[in-house]
Protein backbone atom coordinates (compact mmCIF):
# COMPACT_ATOMS: atom_id res chain seq x y z
CA UNK A 1 0.00 0.00 0.00
CA UNK A 2 1.37 3.54 -0.77
CA UNK A 3 0.11 4.78 2.44
CA UNK A 4 1.33 3.14 5.68
CA UNK A 5 -0.69 3.87 8.99
CA UNK A 6 1.00 3.00 12.21
CA UNK A 7 0.56 3.70 15.82
CA UNK A 8 3.20 6.47 17.49
CA UNK A 9 2.03 6.38 20.60
CA UNK A 10 -1.01 7.46 21.51
CA UNK A 11 -1.10 9.12 18.01
CA UNK A 12 -1.84 7.85 14.51
CA UNK A 13 1.06 8.41 11.83
CA UNK A 14 0.17 8.39 8.56
CA UNK A 15 3.03 8.08 5.74
CA UNK A 16 2.71 8.89 2.28
CA UNK A 17 4.96 5.65 0.30
CA UNK A 18 5.67 6.48 -2.82
CA UNK A 19 9.31 7.93 -2.34
CA UNK A 20 10.53 6.52 -5.89
CA UNK A 21 7.72 9.58 -7.19
CA UNK A 22 8.61 11.93 -4.54
CA UNK A 23 5.09 10.40 -2.90
CA UNK A 24 2.55 11.55 -5.56
CA UNK A 25 -0.51 11.10 -5.36
CA UNK A 26 -1.89 8.31 -7.50
CA UNK A 27 -5.75 7.89 -7.87
CA UNK A 28 -5.09 4.40 -5.92
CA UNK A 29 -2.94 6.40 -3.29
CA UNK A 30 -5.95 8.94 -2.52
CA UNK A 31 -8.09 5.86 -2.60
CA UNK A 32 -6.38 4.28 0.19
CA UNK A 33 -5.72 7.55 2.16
CA UNK A 34 -9.19 7.47 2.07
CA UNK A 35 -9.74 3.93 4.01
CA UNK A 36 -7.02 5.00 6.02
CA UNK A 37 -8.93 8.18 6.85
CA UNK A 38 -11.76 6.10 7.74
CA UNK A 39 -9.50 3.63 9.90
CA UNK A 40 -7.77 6.80 12.23
CA UNK A 41 -11.74 8.39 12.66
CA UNK A 42 -12.93 5.00 14.37
CA UNK A 43 -9.65 4.75 16.71
CA UNK A 44 -8.88 6.17 19.52
CA UNK A 45 -6.12 8.07 18.61
CA UNK A 46 -5.48 11.61 20.14
CA UNK A 47 -4.14 13.36 16.87
CA UNK A 48 -3.27 12.55 13.53
CA UNK A 49 0.56 13.27 12.42
CA UNK A 50 0.86 12.72 7.88
CA UNK A 51 4.29 13.24 7.16
CA UNK A 52 5.91 11.79 3.73
CA UNK A 53 8.47 8.32 3.31
CA UNK A 54 11.98 9.84 1.83
CA UNK A 55 14.49 12.31 2.67
CA UNK A 56 13.50 14.30 -0.05
CA UNK A 57 9.42 15.29 -0.16
CA UNK A 58 6.18 15.64 1.51
CA UNK A 59 4.10 15.32 -1.54
CA UNK A 60 4.66 16.76 -5.08
CA UNK A 61 1.39 16.68 -5.86
CA UNK A 62 -0.96 15.04 -8.23
CA UNK A 63 0.26 12.08 -10.31
CA UNK A 64 1.09 13.92 -13.22
CA UNK A 65 1.85 10.61 -15.48
CA UNK A 66 -1.85 9.86 -14.64
CA UNK A 67 -3.46 12.82 -15.81
CA UNK A 68 -2.81 13.13 -19.14
CA UNK A 69 -4.66 11.70 -21.71
CA UNK A 70 -8.00 11.48 -19.21
CA UNK A 71 -11.50 12.77 -21.00
CA UNK A 72 -13.56 15.94 -19.83
CA UNK A 73 -15.56 14.13 -16.95
CA UNK A 74 -12.92 11.82 -15.67
CA UNK A 75 -10.61 14.89 -14.82
CA UNK A 76 -14.01 16.43 -12.95
CA UNK A 77 -14.75 13.40 -10.80
CA UNK A 78 -11.23 13.00 -10.31
CA UNK A 79 -11.11 16.45 -8.81
CA UNK A 80 -14.32 16.04 -6.52
CA UNK A 81 -12.71 12.28 -5.31
CA UNK A 82 -9.61 14.11 -4.24
CA UNK A 83 -11.57 16.79 -3.01
CA UNK A 84 -13.72 14.38 -1.47
CA UNK A 85 -11.06 12.43 0.69
CA UNK A 86 -9.41 15.47 1.84
CA UNK A 87 -12.94 16.57 3.15
CA UNK A 88 -12.34 13.62 5.71
CA UNK A 89 -9.82 15.36 7.36
CA UNK A 90 -11.93 18.61 8.08
CA UNK A 91 -14.46 16.13 9.65
CA UNK A 92 -12.10 13.97 11.49
CA UNK A 93 -13.05 13.72 15.99
CA UNK A 94 -8.70 14.32 15.88
CA UNK A 95 -7.09 17.01 15.18
CA UNK A 96 -4.23 16.39 12.27
CA UNK A 97 -0.96 17.63 11.71
CA UNK A 98 0.76 17.92 8.49
CA UNK A 99 4.46 17.27 8.73
CA UNK A 100 6.25 18.61 5.59
CA UNK A 101 9.29 17.23 5.41
CA UNK A 102 10.32 18.41 1.90
CA UNK A 103 9.01 19.61 -1.60
CA UNK A 104 4.61 19.99 -1.05
CA UNK A 105 3.87 21.15 -4.36
CA UNK A 106 0.28 21.30 -5.75
CA UNK A 107 -1.70 18.19 -4.74
CA UNK A 108 0.76 18.12 -1.64
CA UNK A 109 0.45 21.09 -0.57
CA UNK A 110 -3.23 20.88 -0.59
CA UNK A 111 -3.32 17.94 1.51
CA UNK A 112 -1.41 20.04 4.04
CA UNK A 113 -3.76 22.58 4.18
CA UNK A 114 -6.65 20.29 4.93
CA UNK A 115 -5.14 19.37 7.88
CA UNK A 116 -5.38 21.37 10.84
CA UNK A 117 -2.22 22.32 11.58
CA UNK A 118 1.16 22.65 9.37
CA UNK A 119 4.55 21.72 10.53
CA UNK A 120 7.66 21.95 8.17
CA UNK A 121 11.46 21.11 8.54
CA UNK A 122 13.71 24.28 7.35
CA UNK A 123 14.38 22.38 3.68
CA UNK A 124 11.08 22.31 2.68
CA UNK A 125 9.64 24.27 -0.39
CA UNK A 126 6.28 24.47 -1.15
CA UNK A 127 3.72 26.11 -3.82
CA UNK A 128 0.95 25.50 -6.44
CA UNK A 129 3.15 25.00 -9.34
CA UNK A 130 -0.17 23.89 -11.57
CA UNK A 131 -0.17 26.91 -13.50
CA UNK A 132 3.10 25.96 -15.20
CA UNK A 133 1.16 23.01 -16.55
CA UNK A 134 -2.14 24.64 -18.01
CA UNK A 135 -3.83 23.79 -14.92
CA UNK A 136 -5.49 25.24 -11.66
CA UNK A 137 -5.10 23.49 -8.31
CA UNK A 138 -8.03 20.84 -7.83
CA UNK A 139 -7.67 19.27 -4.34
CA UNK A 140 -9.09 22.33 -2.62
CA UNK A 141 -5.88 24.58 -3.02
CA UNK A 142 -7.95 27.65 -4.57
CA UNK A 143 -10.48 27.63 -1.54
CA UNK A 144 -8.38 27.12 1.87
CA UNK A 145 -5.06 28.28 0.47
CA UNK A 146 -7.21 31.59 0.76
CA UNK A 147 -8.56 31.04 4.28
CA UNK A 148 -4.89 30.48 5.72
CA UNK A 149 -2.86 33.41 3.83
CA UNK A 150 -5.46 35.95 2.63
CA UNK A 151 -6.63 36.28 -1.15
CA UNK A 152 -3.36 38.26 -2.48
CA UNK A 153 -1.13 35.95 -1.39
CA UNK A 154 -2.77 32.80 -2.68
CA UNK A 155 -3.89 34.75 -6.15
CA UNK A 156 0.29 35.24 -6.29
CA UNK A 157 1.42 31.78 -5.66
CA UNK A 158 -1.78 30.33 -7.63
CA UNK A 159 -0.53 32.75 -10.45
CA UNK A 160 2.92 32.40 -10.68
CA UNK A 161 3.02 29.36 -9.73
CA UNK A 162 6.68 30.65 -8.02
CA UNK A 163 7.86 27.97 -4.80
CA UNK A 164 7.77 29.55 -1.23
CA UNK A 165 10.66 28.24 0.87
CA UNK A 166 10.36 27.55 4.83
CA UNK A 167 10.71 30.78 6.12
CA UNK A 168 8.36 32.56 3.94
CA UNK A 169 6.00 29.75 4.48
CA UNK A 170 5.90 30.50 8.14
CA UNK A 171 6.36 34.18 8.00
CA UNK A 172 2.89 34.17 6.05
CA UNK A 173 1.16 31.95 8.17
CA UNK A 174 1.34 29.01 5.42
CA UNK A 175 2.64 26.54 8.22
CA UNK A 176 2.61 27.55 11.90
CA UNK A 177 6.32 26.38 12.89
CA UNK A 178 9.11 25.37 11.57
CA UNK A 179 11.24 22.19 12.95
CA UNK A 180 14.67 21.03 13.40
CA UNK A 181 16.10 17.74 13.40
CA UNK A 182 13.35 14.63 13.06
CA UNK A 183 10.57 16.25 11.74
CA UNK A 184 7.97 13.24 13.31
CA UNK A 185 9.37 13.45 16.62
CA UNK A 186 8.41 17.42 16.20
CA UNK A 187 5.01 16.73 14.78
CA UNK A 188 4.67 13.83 18.09
CA UNK A 189 6.28 16.63 20.31
CA UNK A 190 3.51 19.43 18.82
CA UNK A 191 0.44 17.14 19.11
CA UNK A 192 1.06 16.92 22.95
CA UNK A 193 0.79 20.30 23.19
CA UNK A 194 -2.76 19.95 22.83
CA UNK A 195 -3.71 16.36 22.88
CA UNK A 196 -4.38 16.16 26.74
CA UNK A 197 -7.53 18.43 26.06
CA UNK A 198 -11.06 16.87 25.64
CA UNK A 199 -11.00 16.00 22.28
CA UNK A 200 -14.69 17.29 21.66
CA UNK A 201 -14.01 20.32 22.88
CA UNK A 202 -10.62 20.37 20.76
CA UNK A 203 -13.08 19.71 17.77
CA UNK A 204 -15.74 22.31 18.33
CA UNK A 205 -12.90 24.98 18.75
CA UNK A 206 -11.58 23.93 15.54
CA UNK A 207 -15.40 24.19 13.36
CA UNK A 208 -15.85 27.75 15.02
CA UNK A 209 -12.83 29.13 13.83
CA UNK A 210 -13.37 27.15 10.86
CA UNK A 211 -16.46 28.80 10.04
CA UNK A 212 -15.27 32.31 10.82
CA UNK A 213 -14.01 32.36 7.28
CA UNK A 214 -16.82 31.09 5.80
CA UNK A 215 -20.19 32.84 7.37
CA UNK A 216 -20.95 37.12 7.76
CA UNK A 217 -19.85 37.99 11.51
CA UNK A 218 -23.34 38.04 13.33
CA UNK A 219 -23.78 34.19 12.16
CA UNK A 220 -20.05 33.28 13.23
CA UNK A 221 -20.79 35.04 16.35
CA UNK A 222 -24.13 32.41 16.39
CA UNK A 223 -22.12 29.64 15.73
CA UNK A 224 -19.91 30.72 18.77
CA UNK A 225 -22.70 30.53 20.95
CA UNK A 226 -24.05 27.37 20.08
CA UNK A 227 -20.73 25.37 20.26
CA UNK A 228 -19.52 27.32 23.68
CA UNK A 229 -23.00 26.10 25.06
CA UNK A 230 -22.48 23.15 23.80
CA UNK A 231 -18.93 22.78 24.97
CA UNK A 232 -20.49 24.15 28.57
CA UNK A 233 -23.16 20.92 28.78
CA UNK A 234 -19.63 18.42 28.51
CA UNK A 235 -18.69 16.79 31.65
CA UNK A 236 -14.80 17.89 30.97
CA UNK A 237 -16.50 21.45 31.78
CA UNK A 238 -17.61 20.65 34.72
CA UNK A 239 -14.43 18.50 35.03
CA UNK A 240 -11.57 21.52 33.61
CA UNK A 241 -13.33 24.50 35.97
CA UNK A 242 -14.06 22.29 39.08
CA UNK A 243 -10.01 21.19 38.94
CA UNK A 244 -9.56 24.94 38.60
CA UNK A 245 -11.29 26.00 41.62
CA UNK A 246 -9.52 23.00 43.40
CA UNK A 247 -6.29 23.69 42.07
CA UNK A 248 -5.54 20.67 40.54
CA UNK A 249 -4.95 19.51 37.27
CA UNK A 250 -8.29 18.14 35.14
CA UNK A 251 -8.66 14.52 33.93
CA UNK A 252 -10.68 15.09 30.76
CA UNK A 253 -12.61 12.13 29.48
CA UNK A 254 -13.74 13.04 26.18
CA UNK A 255 -17.63 13.22 27.12
N1 LIG B 1 3.66 13.23 -10.55
C1 LIG B 1 4.28 12.11 -10.97
N2 LIG B 1 5.60 11.87 -10.79
C2 LIG B 1 6.30 12.82 -10.15
C3 LIG B 1 5.74 14.00 -9.67
C4 LIG B 1 4.33 14.19 -9.89
N3 LIG B 1 3.69 15.27 -9.42
N4 LIG B 1 6.71 14.75 -9.11
C5 LIG B 1 7.85 14.05 -9.20
N5 LIG B 1 7.62 12.88 -9.84
C6 LIG B 1 8.59 11.83 -10.14
C7 LIG B 1 9.49 12.25 -11.31
O1 LIG B 1 8.86 12.00 -12.54
C8 LIG B 1 10.68 11.40 -11.05
O2 LIG B 1 10.41 10.08 -11.50
P1 LIG B 1 11.48 9.32 -12.48
O3 LIG B 1 12.69 9.12 -11.60
O4 LIG B 1 10.77 8.06 -12.81
O5 LIG B 1 11.73 10.23 -13.62
C9 LIG B 1 10.77 11.32 -9.54
O6 LIG B 1 9.48 11.66 -9.06
C10 LIG B 1 11.78 12.29 -8.95
O7 LIG B 1 11.44 13.58 -9.42
P2 LIG B 1 12.53 14.59 -10.03
O8 LIG B 1 13.61 13.85 -10.72
O9 LIG B 1 11.79 15.62 -10.83
O10 LIG B 1 13.11 15.25 -8.68
P3 LIG B 1 13.78 16.68 -8.53
O11 LIG B 1 14.37 16.70 -7.15
O12 LIG B 1 14.67 17.01 -9.66
O13 LIG B 1 12.56 17.73 -8.60
C11 LIG B 1 10.36 18.55 -8.02
C12 LIG B 1 11.59 17.73 -7.57
C13 LIG B 1 10.78 20.03 -8.14
C14 LIG B 1 9.32 18.40 -6.95
C15 LIG B 1 9.86 18.06 -9.39
O14 LIG B 1 9.73 16.65 -9.33
C16 LIG B 1 8.53 18.62 -9.80
O15 LIG B 1 8.46 19.75 -10.24
N6 LIG B 1 7.46 17.79 -9.69
C17 LIG B 1 6.11 18.20 -10.13
C18 LIG B 1 5.48 19.15 -9.14
C19 LIG B 1 4.13 19.60 -9.64
O16 LIG B 1 3.98 20.20 -10.68
N7 LIG B 1 3.07 19.28 -8.87
C20 LIG B 1 1.69 19.65 -9.19
C21 LIG B 1 0.99 18.51 -9.89
S1 LIG B 1 -0.66 18.93 -10.42
C22 LIG B 1 -1.59 18.85 -8.99
O17 LIG B 1 -1.10 18.52 -7.95
C23 LIG B 1 -3.06 19.19 -8.95
C24 LIG B 1 -3.72 19.00 -10.25
C25 LIG B 1 -5.23 18.99 -10.14
C26 LIG B 1 -5.75 17.59 -10.01
C27 LIG B 1 -7.21 17.49 -10.11
C28 LIG B 1 -7.68 16.67 -11.27
C29 LIG B 1 -7.95 15.21 -11.08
Amino acid sequence: MAIELTRLEEFALITLNRPDALNALSFALIRDLGVRLDDVAKSDARALIITGAGPKAFCAGADIKELTGRGLMAQKQGGEFGQATFAKLDKLPMPSVAVINGYAFGGGLELALACTFRLATRNAKMGTPEIKLGLIPGYGGTQRLPRVVGEARALEMVMTGRTVDAEEAHRIGLVNRLVDGDATAAGVAFAREFSGYSLPVLGFARDAVRRASETPLHEGLKIETDLGTLAFQTRDAAEGMAAFMEKRKPKFEDR
